[in-house]
């Protein structure tokens, strides 16, 4: 008899658990900051889209409570290899906040309080796939989750889910962020198992 239990494989609400490769599964919700957890309050945040032109586009806490919300419920992949299945979410779609954003851009740089930086191309966060999102489990998220909001794009490593996000820039070129430039993969597929540049 094994160490792993029979049925251990089929954890996860009775569906068979399909993790990308590498990775394990944690009930938990491990914090992981590369600095200080910076203290915004929702009186001083706000959320800026800058287009390559050098357009601004601009809410504080009050215009962005007004735009529509969703909740998705989404799988999360750190590529530290923990992944946390169906975590559930409120926040607004960039679809949203990005549909009257005039711009030809094909890649974006979020930006946080803070200093972190990360990258992506445009379309990764168009077409229902990512959200400045600012309730987690029906709360309020907390500060070291990003609070008051973070961007929330489940299909790339979490590190791309910049917290404390305080704008995009939309730029022609790809720009590496943070950890990108220290040698992670530039667009992070946990599927393809993209951990480092090269990988
Ligand atoms: N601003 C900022 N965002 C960040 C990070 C960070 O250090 N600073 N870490 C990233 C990494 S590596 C991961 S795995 C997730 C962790 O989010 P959590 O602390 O809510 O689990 O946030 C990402 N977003
Ligand atoms: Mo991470």
């Amino acid at each position: 008899m094994g160490i792993v239990s029979p049925g251990f494989r089929g954890r996860g609400r009775g569906r068979d658990v399909k993790l990308p490769p590498g990775q394990y599964l944690t009930e938990d919700f491990p914090v992981l900051s590369a600095g200080p957890t910076p203290r915004v309050g929702k009186d001083d945040w706000e959320f800026t889209v800058t287009t390559e032109s050098g357009r601004e586009y601009s809410w504080d806490w009050r215009q962005f409570m007004e735009l529509p919300s969703e909740t998705p419920t989404v799988d999360i992949h750190c590529v530290t290899k923990w992944s946390k299945l169906g975590t559930r979410w409120q926040g607004v779609s960039l679809d949203t906040l990005l549909a009257d954003v005039d711009t030809a851009a094909d890649y974006v740089l979020a930006h946080s309080y803070g200093g972190y930086t990360t990258n992506m191309p445009l379309e990764d966060v168009l077409d229902g796939q990512a959200w400045i999102a600012y309730r987690f489990d029906g709360e309020d998220l907390p500060a070291e989750h990003g609070g008051p909001a973070r961007l929330l794009v489940p299909h790339l490593y979490f590190w791309k889910s910049a917290k404390w996000v305080r704008g995009l820039r939309l730029l022609d070129q790809d720009e590496p962020g943070f950890w990108e430039t220290a040698g992670y993969h530039d667009y992070g597929d946990p599927w393809r198992e993209q951990r480092y540049q090269g990988d």
